[in-house]
């Protein structure tokens, strides 16, 4: 082993230790192995001292699309959007493994908060009926067995709101929207899919966990 791997090694070893600790569903080893796999995707070397950004919308939705099958833009943007907490246009190391602890992991209170941050489009803290019917529309595009779908997909607003709105202002705040998916789990993905299902995120983790360590 050169002397600049076996530093890379220590420094990521140093950095999966402290980021561990803050990190909800991931073990050191685990953490290890995210940055390794982060590293492999930014398509460099991690060198001590060096800024990097982290992983731009393009790349961010390619790993989306080929790991998770997502093909739907409205809903891919979101999550690129929910995963850059610091809203630079990256996701660095950091929001790589904070995101994937709730997307792969995440207890059904972390994924109400997940959902909720992917479907408010706008992040005005409230999802909209016009959000509302851009997605439905975007996930719904697909089966066009209606004349007018845009009517449609109207009244499928209204009755999702008359659902989830529990204090009838129009619009779904977060504690309409946790209080909705309490009662009815169901709606967690209302307006598109945006978490893996169990197939996928075993595949992924495999992917990063197994087969990382058989080489
Ligand atoms: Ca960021
Ligand atoms: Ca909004």
């Amino acid at each position: 082993m050169s002397e600049m791997s076996a530093m890379n090694r220590k420094l990521i070893q140093t950095l999966a230790e402290t980021i561990s600790k803050q990190v909800e569903h991931f073990n050191k080893t685990e953490v290890e192995f995210l940055i390794r796999e982060f590293n492999v995707l930014m398509g460099e070397p991690t060198t001590p001292g060096r800024a990097m950004n982290g992983l731009d919308r393009g790349k961010f939705r390619s790993i989306l699309h080929n790991h998770f099958g997502m093909t739907d833009d409205m809903i891919m943007d979101g999550v690129f959007r929910t995963f850059d907490k610091d809203n630079d246009g990256f996701v660095n190391m950091r929001e790589w493994i904070e995101g994937l602890s709730v997307f792969l992991r995440g207890t059904l209170d972390e994924k109400i908060k997940y959902c909720f941050r992917v479907y408010d489009l706008n992040s005005d803290n409230y999802i909209s009926r016009e959000e509302m019917f851009h997605m439905l529309k975007n996930s719904l595009i697909r089966q066009p067995t209606e004349e007018d779908p845009d009517e449609g997909i109207k009244d499928l607003v209204e009755i999702t709101l008359k659902k989830m709105d529990h204090d009838h202002d129009g619009r779904l705040s977060f504690s309409d929207f946790e209080k909705a998916v309490r009662d009815e789990n169901l709606l967690l993905e209302a307006f598109g899919t945006c978490l893996p299902d169990t197939m996928k995120s075993e595949a992924f983790e495999k992917h990063i966990f197994q087969e990382q360590l058989e080489q």
